[in-house]
């Protein structure tokens, strides 16, 4: 372990964000109270040249979702160079990060040479041109693995203990069912994997220049980790691969530093050589941080590419359904997540068909039908869906009133916030509070929504990416400081900002859980 240095006064801390459809970063001086710089590069509108306008590769086959890991590369190298233009990065005494979860990138023997010469690079991607076994990275839309989940669970004699074991059942989109399906159907590209990462410690271990391990709240995301035991668990190691622990990174909470900066960030982008790199974490997880949600009691809605429901918990409770998830909580115990594959993708495939903008599905537009609320019903997928589990590339319908633009868009919004009720009912909270967050957070019509269906109020927060502010700030509590006080600085919500529940719709909203309900269960019995 490196240790960080001790001065008191204008430590900066930088928070880095791989998400699925852009890099971010934020630095933050906690001292001052105030973020410092943010830069962000956009995969699809910045690097046009990987063909991949949403993040991924948008031609895969039998549910497959991969991604280039090269794009990943060079737009860290343009997010610096950003950054380093808005502030002297030689500031920064820590980074630390987050990355989309389950993700994973697949590297060869030429990758921990590649690392120790990264020193004298001049680009990311000549550096690591020769150092993946497998070309392009699975990501957590991919749906692809189904035989090895049941293939796994075999194995291990069932749901129930690959779920108390890990926290979760076997998921298509985890990484152990995404190892095991790469290993069946290229033995050879497996035999030469010599080192698998998730998204998160793959940016970690190439800003360090050396393997950095694997966060416990990112790892619990890969049907492998023991929570109990915090470490690989053997078993289930042995059920998804042969010699898979050797391939495997250490695992660590994200709060050790564990290096600094490779020499090739100090020279390029001007950081100090003093600059630690903390194991990076998984995107919600971060978010957990960011919102100021680490302690039980507050509930976050994360709209982004994909919608996630999540909270703190003190013990790992596992959703019997198996839609449910527990993962690492970055400041200690668990937090559960619920992730809804159809969020902003979603919404985006009605408002291009539609031809409008977002305005429509803001509180202007959504007023004028509110006396239609919960009374047509959508089931909200525009491609396979993993809560609940659903294979349709259209949405389903069942209106009680003539259609019209502005209703299927109410009833799209209510279909998704609906699904999220029920499928999050057996976490046996009744949210007294929601904090929202994500790209279409900023939308009140849409926020207006959440706190209608649910009855709940809303709130929003000032920072509005809050996975790369929980990221700078782990980096912040893994320097010294600590998450309460870093919270009550940096977690404040907007003023302003509070949405109250129209309690009027109440009625219109538990009637409309039980018909979309039916709906569901008609549909998927279908
Ligand atoms: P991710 O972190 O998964 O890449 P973000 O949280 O950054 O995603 O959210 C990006 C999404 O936010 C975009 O895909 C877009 O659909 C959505 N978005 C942005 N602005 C609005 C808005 N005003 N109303 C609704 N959705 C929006
Ligand atoms: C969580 C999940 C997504 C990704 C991308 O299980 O699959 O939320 O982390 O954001």
């Amino acid at each position: 372990m490196v240790p960080l240095r001790q001065e008191t006064k204008h430590l900066m801390f930088l928070g880095l964000d791989s998400s699925t459809q852009s890099l971010s970063a934020l630095v933050i001086d906690p001292a001052a109270g105030i973020t410092v710089a943010e830069a962000s590069v956009n995969f699809g509108s910045d690097l046009p040249q990987y063909g991949s306008p949403s993040g991924f590769i948008p031609v895969g086959k039998h549910g497959e979702v991969h991604a280039d890991p090269m794009m990943w590369l060079e737009a860290l190298d343009m997010l610096l160079a950003k950054l380093s233009e808005k502030m002297d990065l030689g500031q920064v005494t820590a980074i630390a990060g987050s990355g989309q979860q389950h993700g994973s990138v697949y590297l060869n023997s030429n990758f921990s040479e590649a690392l120790s010469g990264l020193g004298s690079a001049e680009g990311l991607r000549s550096a690591f041109s020769g150092v993946f076994s497998r070309k392009t990275s699975p990501i957590w839309m991919d749906t692809s693995t189904g035989e090895e989940c049941v293939e796994i669970t075999a194995e291990m004699n069932g749901s129930e203990e690959v779920c108390s074991r890990s926290g979760s059942i076997a998921v298509e989109r985890f990484t152990g069912p995404q190892i095991r399906r790469f290993s069946k159907a290229d033995p050879e590209g497996y035999a030469k994997t010599s080192e698998i990462h998730l998204v998160s410690s793959f940016i970690a271990t190439v800003l360090a220049g050396k393997s950095i391990p694997i966060d416990y709240g990112d790892g619990a995301g890969m049907n492998l980790m023991n929570l109990r035991e915090l470490d690989w668990d053997e078993g289930l190691l042995k059920a998804t691969a042969e010699g898979l622990s050797e391939r495997l990174p250490a695992l660590s909470s994200c709060l050790s530093s564990q290096g600094t900066v490779s020499s090739y960030f100090v020279k390029k982008y001007g950081f100090s050589p003093d600059c630690a790199v903390c194991p990076f974490t998984g995107d919600n997880p971060a978010s957990l941080v960011g919102m100021g949600a680490t302690s039980p009691g507050q509930i976050v809605i994360s709209l982004g590419t994909s919608d996630t429901f999540f909270a703190a918990m003190p013990e790992p409770k596992t959703d019997p359904q198996g839609f449910g998830h527990v993962f690492g909580n970055p400041a200690g115990g668990f937090m559960s997540l619920i992730c809804f594959r159809n969020g902003s993708l979603a919404r985006e495939a009605l408002r291009d068909e539609l031809g409008v903008g977002w305005d429509a599905f803001d509180t202007g537009s959504l007023e004028e039908t509110l006396g239609s609320a919960g009374k047509n019903l959508t089931l909200p997928f525009y491609g396979a869906e993993i809560t609940p589990r659903f294979d349709f590339n259209s949405p389903v319908t069942d209106f009680s009133e003539e259609v019209t633009s502005a209703l299927r868009i109410r009833s799209l919004l209510e279909g998704q916030f609906l699904n999220m009720k029920l499928h999050s009912a057996w976490m046996g909270v009744a949210p007294e509070r929601i904090r929202l967050t994500g790209g279409a957070a900023q939308n009140d019509g849409i926020a207006q929504l959440v706190a209608d269906v649910f009855q709940a109020p809303v709130e929003r927060l000032e920072v509005a990416n809050s996975a790369a502010l929980g990221a700078a700030l782990i980096a912040a509590t893994a320097g010294g400081g600590e998450f309460v006080g870093l919270q009550e600085i940096f977690c404040k919500s907007t003023p302003g900002s509070l949405l109250m529940p129209n309690t009027d719709l109440a009625g219109n909203y538990s009637t409309a859980l039980v018909e979309f309900e039916k709906l569901l269960g008609k549909t998927t019995n279908a």
